[in-house]
């Protein structure tokens, strides 16, 4: 591939090049984009998270650039015929305007909703916070990484006081002597992430894999334990009752370092392994030697992902992987730890500057006092003016178009028709707005149902910073400069900010090199300190670890070495019990579904459906099941089944694989239409983080006789 780019250069030609990473999932590889002749090629560049790796949807990401389906004009809703026409964006943004208003003026500040994504970049993040804040003066503002990150992060702030994924670098997973990996599949989540698995084995270390599949990932492990979904907090406890039994727990470290150890080892007490065997289906020799792998070794991680978080207890089954490895003394000892895998391309920067519901930039929270004094200051506004805490994302989508909920929305990278839970319902409460505006560079299945939709820039052809999944700030890089009647999310916030005040655009306001410098100042003295990350220090080194609280003070590439982000300085254990999923079988839905990723689709779709190598790859979604159920109620590879549950149901061809339970099938969540995964799941929620469990409910499978 390298090759072939360079003996394309003819001479006389400077192709044009720009080192920076891909736009997709949170491991943020580093590439190289280079443009000649109006082509855009992708290379692999040597970076600390990936070595040169990227795998197929970083490959083909520049394929989106001049796609023929691009948006390039701003759309306007012709209510004669009910379609969506080109328009101007001096009409585009007159309309918005005009909605706006007239919602605020007939219902209040707070029935003008703001919905923004973990894909943003930081900069972006910070300014819509900033947009629903100060310019709509709303409290209604969420994003979807509350459909992704929420429960670790919640989990993460009550033990640690502090929420970043992995507070270690990435490298450490290759040294680790034990690695357990619970509900994370990355063979096809973060496929470069394998070499550091690779490694992990080669020194002679032992992995481990939770997960009701048998995944590409559980297939490199040395023990694999598949446990029915919604059982992962009994296992967790249950590994704990063994760490006790056999005296494998850090006395002294338990002592010194944290607090409420002996409320959680009452609770874990009742978790003999056999009583865990019966609900997850896991052996108890395979948990011992879990058990086992995790006590007696020198370095060990335990990481989860979605598998474990997204289930309406996910906060809590977090907290019980969190009170194993606090047990055992891992948080802060070198080369050992607890961590999440962040997906999203900036699902950790994205979490932490404000477009969160209860929340300031630098991970404030906004009901604290002290912390509106310090951001209210940063934007030159009163305290008092700024709105209180919201609700978490379904809640608000939910609420959308009801006599009491917001009428006018704002989406800015999501796509919550295809990804929301019980997406039907969700649907619906979009379609009852007075005024739903999309910003996005794609007709995705939410902008086709929009009033307005505005064509925005891509990711190589803005700047701007985005915070990895160790915690590492890194620079996007422009490559080139957007089409004709493309303009950027934050010109858009920049030009809605002018006309809402009635006055004039300031360049300034979109450029996102000011907007970070703000960001600094905002952030400073926060958890998500970045005051001194500037771009040319990212530029000088691999990235800048947060937190960083000035120029001259180094960064922050690991936590918790001397104390942890609470008051006392010390984590906290939280007594946590198993509870059922909040929907269990029954004789009319006697299946478990759960639900999750093939590795050439990201997400709901919008964007690699229109790649053509990974719609060869991954054409359409499937139901994947076993063939003793497919035998059962006579389903062949490959036929059309019917997945249904009490909120709706999904059509796709059977697939057969001895991969999964004979209990439980599984859909990817990638496709809209009537392969709609999230037409299924259920809509319940955890208490805390408000993450939706979209990793269990109950379904019955049908043959799909009719043609
Ligand atoms: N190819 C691809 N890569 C992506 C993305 C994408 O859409 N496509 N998205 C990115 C984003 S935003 C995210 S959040 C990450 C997600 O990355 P992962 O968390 O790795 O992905 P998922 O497929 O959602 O879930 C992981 C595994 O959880 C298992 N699982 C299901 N239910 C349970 C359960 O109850 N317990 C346990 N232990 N496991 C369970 C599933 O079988 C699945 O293999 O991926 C990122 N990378
Ligand atoms: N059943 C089920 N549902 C799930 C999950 C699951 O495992 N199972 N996982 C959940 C998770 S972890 C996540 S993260 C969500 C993700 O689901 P979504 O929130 O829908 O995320 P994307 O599909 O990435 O949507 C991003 C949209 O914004 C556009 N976009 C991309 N970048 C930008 C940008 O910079 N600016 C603007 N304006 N637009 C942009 C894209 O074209 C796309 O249409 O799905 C959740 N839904
Ligand atoms: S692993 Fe993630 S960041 Fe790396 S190339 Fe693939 S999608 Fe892009
Ligand atoms: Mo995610």
């Amino acid at each position: 591939m390298t090759d072939g780019a360079h003996a394309a250069t003819g001479p006389g030609r400077t192709p044009r090049e720009v080192a920076t990473h891909c736009p997709y999932c949170a491991l943020q590889c580093g590439m190289t984009l280079r443009e000649e002749a109006g082509r855009v090629a992708v290379l692999p560049r040597q970076f600390p998270t990936n070595r040169g790796g990227l795998c197929q949807k970083g490959w083909t990401a520049a394929e989106l650039l001049d796609h023929p389906e691009r948006l390039t004009t701003p759309l306007l809703r012709d209510p004669v015929g009910d379609e969506l026409r080109p328009a101007s964006w001096a009409a585009a943004l007159d309309r918005i305007v005009t909605g706006l208003r007239a919602v605020q003026e007939g219902h209040g500040r707070d029935a003008v909703a703001v919905f923004g994504g973990g894909g943003l970049t930081n900069e972006k993040a910070y300014a819509l916070g900033r947009f629903a804040r100060v310019a709509l003066r709303t409290r209604h503002i969420d994003y979807n990484g509350r459909f992704c990150m929420s429960s670790a992060a919640a989990a993460g702030n009550r033990a640690f006081g502090i929420d970043r994924g992995l507070p270690f670098p990435l490298a450490d997973l290759g040294r680790a002597d034990t690695l357990l990996l619970v509900g994370a599949n990355p063979a096809e989540t973060m496929p470069p992430l394998v070499r550091w698995l690779t490694e992990q084995r080669e020194r002679g270390g032992r992995l481990i894999v939770v997960d009701p599949r048998v995944t590409a990932t559980a297939r490199l492990a040395d023990l694999h334990l598949q446990p029915l979904p919604g059982t992962d907090l009994a296992v967790a406890s249950a590994l704990l009752h063994i760490a006790l039994t056999e005296g494998w727990i850090d006395r002294e470290y338990v002592a010194e370092r944290t607090t409420g150890f002996e409320a959680v080892r009452r609770t874990v007490a009742g978790w003999w392994p056999a009583r865990a065997e019966a609900l997850s289906g896991v052996p108890v020799a395979d948990l011992e030697a879990t058990a086992r792998a995790l006590g007696t070794a020198g370095r060990v991680i335990i990481l989860t992902a979605r598998g474990a978080e997204q289930h309406a207890k996910g906060v809590d089954t977090v907290t019980g992987f969190v009170n194993l490895a606090l047990a055992l003394g891992l948080p802060g000892r070198p080369g050992s730890g607890y961590g999440c895998l962040t997906g999203q391309g900036n699902g950790q920067g994205g979490r932490e500057h404000g477009q969160k519901a209860d929340q300031l930039p630098g991970y404030r929270r906004i009901d604290d006092p002290v912390a509106r004094e310090h951001v209210a200051g940063v934007w030159g506004v009163p305290a008092e003016e700024l709105p209180g805490p919201g609700v978490p994302a379904y809640e608000l989508l939910e609420s959308l178009g009801t006599p009491t909920g917001p009428k006018a929305l704002l989406v800015f990278g999501s796509n919550p028709v295809v990804s929301a839970p019980r997406a039907a319902r969700i649907e619906r409460r979009l379609r009852a707005v007075d005024l739903l505006v999309v910003a996005d560079f794609l007709l995705s299945e939410t902008a086709a149902l929009a009033d307005v939709v505005l064509p925005t820039a891509q990711w190589a052809e803005e700047d701007g910073t985005m915070t990895n999944l160790e915690g590492r700030v890194l620079r996007r890089r422009a490559l080139r400069t957007p089409p004709p009647g493309v303009r950027t999310d934050l010109e858009i916030l920049a030009d809605l900010t002018a006309r809402l005040r009635g006055g004039a655009g300031d360049a300034d306001a979109s450029d996102p090199r000011v907007v970070f410098a703000e960001l600094r100042r905002a952030s400073a003295g926060g958890t998500a300190d970045y005051a001194g990350v500037s771009w040319e220090r990212i530029d000088a080194h691999d990235g800048v670890f947060w937190p960083c609280p000035a120029e001259g003070a180094p960064d922050t590439p690991r936590l918790f070495a001397d104390r942890f982000a609470t008051p006392d300085g010390r984590a906290r254990f939280h007594a946590v019990e198993h509870r059922p999923a909040a929907e269990e079988v029954c004789a009319e839905y006697p299946l478990h579904l759960t639900t999750g990723r093939v590795l050439a689709q990201y997400q709901s779709g919008t964007q690699t459906r229109r790649v053509a190598a990974l719609r060869r790859a991954a054409p359409d979604a499937f139901v994947e099941l076993h063939p003793d159920l497919a035998g059962r109620l006579g389903i062949g590879d490959g036929e059309p089944v019917r997945v249904v549950s009490r909120r709706g149901e999904l059509r796709a061809p059977a697939r057969l694989s001895t991969a999964i339970r004979p209990d439980t099938v599984f859909a990817p969540f990638h496709w809209g239409g009537a392969a709609r995964a999230n037409s299924v799941t259920n809509d319940a929620v955890d208490p805390v983080s408000g993450m939706p469990e979209f990793k269990i409910c109950a379904v019955r499978l049908e043959r799909v006789d009719e043609p």
